[in-house]
């Protein structure tokens, strides 16, 4: 066991991470209707240069070769999302046989060379259709989502041991409808937070479509970070606790303990909005779950701003990746022992990677060194928390390959395997094979 890895369990697994829109492309093949991103990526100035997941990978007519690529890796498991509008065009009414064969197909190949699926429901493509009937502010949306997962299991659960709910509920309500960053791009906070609830709940009524045929291996995923106050000001106090309250404990509180927390149904009062709980709701979400995802990219020291709902993040002068995030190894430690402490649900890292400048393949070679020193520091992380009492099982590097990065197109880089978008040739980055020695070297 290398320094990086001490004190992870002998049966601690390792895997890489994608989703359907960034990078599956085949965006209006085969029975595909549109999503938000489609329509949102369409919005002049919503993606940096203009750019959209029309093609983007072309893992929808690449798969085989891509799987192919991700058992040379050597890992246990590949997460991936599955398309809505594919599996049901326009959200509703049968599914489209030729959309889940893909994903049929896909598990089959995975399982055939020996790598677990692992399967996300939904990462943020909703179909156009159920944006135009009200969204997630909407709560009929919780019920369609749960219909599509029943959907998705009856074709196949038979198949698909892990199965994980919904993909950073944060992004899809904050950014999709208060700051309007991402797909659908509303900007209201009110229907931000209607959203919040109606992603749980979509999330335990999915849960329940799910349990109810077999799936034991259940859980959601959440990208959190640690919010430290910049001083001890009160207000700045202050300012770190609205941010994890909206951040963090919003969805792990009704998740895990079964009720929103206090403090952050005053401050959404205060905003003027309402999270619209009905009886018996807060039963359906706080259903158990086995495993709690994690994914973490940065955190943050932040200060009070005149605007009580407004923290302004502090920076700290330490390197950032090319997203202008901080590199905060230690504050993933933090995370996942309070995470353990407050929650108490087996982890696993379901996302953590970073967005660098790559330079170009040379020679067949791409050196992303700082890559592997991102990654490097924060395993090392994951195992520290787990020397401090973490329960976490296994980690998933995001991502196997460069792909559509939201908002900022095709620049952002995060792929440990470099995408060259003209040709689509793939070729392992430096840090690709670091991640394979370092799996191999695991399992001695
Ligand atoms: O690319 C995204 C992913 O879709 C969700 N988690 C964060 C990643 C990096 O921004």
């Amino acid at each position: 066991m290398s320094e990086v890895t001490a004190g992870l369990p002998s049966d601690f697994f390792w895997g890489v991470a994608t989703s359907a829109y960034q990078i599956e492309g085949a965006f209006d093949e085969d029975g595909r209707t549109l999503s938000i991103w489609d329509t949102f990526a369409r919005r002049p100035g919503a993606v940096a240069a203009g750019e959209n997941g029309d093609v983007a990978c072309d893992h929808y007519h690449r798969m085989p070769a891509d799987v192919a690529m991700i058992a040379r890796l050597g890992v246990d498991k590949y997460r991936f999302s599955v398309s809505w509008p594919r599996i049901q065009p326009g959200g509703r009414g049968p599914v489209n046989p030729k959309g889940l064969d893909f994903y049929s197909r896909l598990v089959d190949e995975l399982l055939e060379k020996g790598v677990d699926p692992w399967l996300t429901l939904y990462h943020w493509d909703l179909p156009q259709e159920l944006e135009d009937a009200g969204g997630w502010p909407h709560r009929d949306t919780a019920y369609r989502f749960a219909e599509f997962a029943g959907l998705v299991h009856d074709a196949l659960g038979d198949r698909v041991p892990t199965w994980t709910t919904l993909n950073e509920p944060w992004c899809s309500a904050m950014l999709g409808y208060d700051t309007g960053r991402h797909a659908p791009g509303r900007k209201n906070f009110g229907e931000a937070i209607r959203a919040v609830h109606h992603l749980l709940l979509g999330h335990g009524l999915a849960g329940q479509e799910l349990r109810s045929r077999g799936v034991s291996s259940l859980g959601i995923t959440l990208n959190m970070g640690v919010h430290t106050p910049a001083s001890d000001d009160p207000r700045d106090v202050d300012a770190a606790r609205r941010a994890d309250g909206l951040g963090t404990r919003i969805y792990l509180d009704p998740l895990v303990h079964g009720r929103y927390p206090e403090d952050v149904l005053v401050d959404v009062a205060g905003r003027g909005a309402e999270l619209p709980v009905r009886s018996g709701d807060l039963e359906i979400i706080s259903a158990p779950i086995d495993v709690l995802g994690v994914n973490y990219y940065t955190s943050h020291v932040v200060k009070a701003t005149d605007d009580p709902a407004v923290a302004e993040v502090v920076p700290q002068g330490r390197p950032v990746t090319a997203m202008g995030w901080e590199i905060v190894p230690e504050g993933f430690t933090a995370l996942l022992v309070r995470l353990q402490r407050d929650y108490g649900v087996p982890m696993v890292i379901t996302e953590n990677g970073a967005a660098f400048d790559d330079l170009e393949v040379d020679d067949g070679y791409v050196a992303d060194a700082d890559r592997v020193e991102y990654l490097r520091s924060h395993i090392s992380a994951v195992a520290a928390a787990v020397r401090g009492g973490a329960d976490v099982r296994g980690y998933l590097a995001w991502s196997l390959m460069d792909n559509f990065e939201w908002g900022y197109g095709y620049a952002k880089r995060f792929g440990i395997v470099r995408v060259d978008y003209a040709t689509q040739e793939r070729t392992l980055k430096q840090s690709a094979q670091w991640y394979r020695e370092l799996v191999a070297a695991s399992r001695v």
